[in-house]
């Protein structure tokens, strides 16, 4: 990892909440690889995250290694970019804590993210799932990170993380890098296949197109899908008008490369039945060698332990020396040993 002193830097995480979906993979993790010679790049699983919501320890402990089997399969090398587990790094905790008191309780209710999950787990709305936003920024500010490329839903969390970053700045003079977030134009907001005027959603299995699903339960999603009940019937992009089908379009457009005009031509004079099947067979095809290597991955239990001790160890060295800085600043007594 030479010279990644002069390069820019860049940062994200994922939940490892449920098993990555197709919305996670090209919103997020499709276009990050593409930045790992570009970038000094830290790619996490979020587990401190998680666990803002009720989750079984087993599956938790299963699926944050899955996540790094897929990160390296989708193409995040470890020899050229930092991947570590989120609660390996306890400077996220410490960071998070002391950025809770540079939050405020108006900001953080304004939060869409907390608004739905509180929404959907009315039994548990913790504090946690509450202050989530100042953990996701200390997560942020402790690399210093110039970019954070995120799926459109993580925008506001990001313009919070600039907002907090600046008042501390303001208060206790240049500390933190004021970071911005790198959406794509294309696949940032995947809708669910099943309902495609909300987002794609682990939580709504049906909808939802799973990194590791078989080709045929992939080709039934697809078949499934729910399109327009509109009379125009021709393929074309308006998602307003037609959700289903610009759903679909977006899809086949992040995987195949081809722009929404190409898209429109290809299927000139045919109906969304066609459009449904042509979309699921390109999914599955570009979804089958990341599920392939990640499987291959995932057996090779050393090398991921591997993979993520040394993450764990580059990423504390990095982050150590910001929080170490912000002891400082807000005025704690230097530790002696
Ligand atoms: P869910 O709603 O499924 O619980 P989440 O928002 O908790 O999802 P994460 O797994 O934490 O999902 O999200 C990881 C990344 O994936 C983020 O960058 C987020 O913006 C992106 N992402 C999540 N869902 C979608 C989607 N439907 N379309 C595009 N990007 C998405
Ligand atoms: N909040 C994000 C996950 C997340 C994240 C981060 C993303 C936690 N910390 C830091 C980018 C940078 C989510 O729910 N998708």
């Amino acid at each position: 990892m030479e010279n990644q002193e002069n390069k820019k830097r860049m940062l994200s995480g994922i939940q490892p909440s449920g098993d990555l979906h197709l919305g996670n993979y090209l919103g997020a993790v499709k276009n990050w690889d593409e930045m790992i010679d570009q970038f000094d790049c830290y790619y996490f699983m979020a587990d401190l995250h998680s666990i803002t919501v009720r989750q079984n320890p087993a599956d938790l402990r299963r699926r944050s290694k899955t996540q790094l089997a897929q990160y390296i399969a989708s193409g995040l090398d470890p020899e050229k970019c930092t991947l570590f587990i989120q609660s390996h790094v306890h400077e996220h905790a410490e960071l998070g804590w002391i950025l809770n008191c540079y939050t405020m309780f108006g900001e953080l209710s304004r939060m869409t993210q907390f608004k739905d999950k509180s929404a959907k787990n009315t039994e548990n709305i913790n504090g946690g799932l509450f202050t989530y936003p100042a953990l996701m920024a200390a997560d942020i500010l402790l690399y210093q990170a110039d970019y954070v490329p995120v799926g459109e839903d993580q925008k506001q969390h990001c313009e919070l993380t600039r907002d907090v970053a600046i008042r501390f700045n303001n208060i206790y003079g240049e500390t933190f890098k004021v970071p911005e977030p790198f959406i794509p134009k294309v696949g940032a907001r995947i809708m669910s296949l099943s309902n495609p005027v909300s987002k794609m959603s682990k939580s709504d299995p049906a909808g939802c197109v799973f990194v590791m699903d078989k080709p045929e339960d992939i080709a039934r999603k697809f078949k499934r899908a729910v399109t327009d009940s509109d009379t125009e019937h021709c393929v074309r992009y308006a998602p307003k008008e037609k959700p289903g089908v610009s759903n679909l379009m977006q899809i086949y457009s992040s995987v195949t490369g081809k722009t929404l005009e190409e898209i429109e031509k290809e299927f000139d004079g045919q109906g969304y039945g066609a459009l449904k099947p042509t979309v699921g067979d390109a999914v599955i095809e570009s979804l089958r060698p990341l599920r392939e290597e990640s499987e291959r991955i995932l057996a090779d239990k050393a090398y991921l332990e591997s993979v993520y001790t040394e993450g764990a160890q580059k990423a504390t060295y990095v982050a150590r020396k910001t929080l170490r800085k912000v002891y400082k600043r807000v005025g704690f007594v230097e530790k002696p040993f």
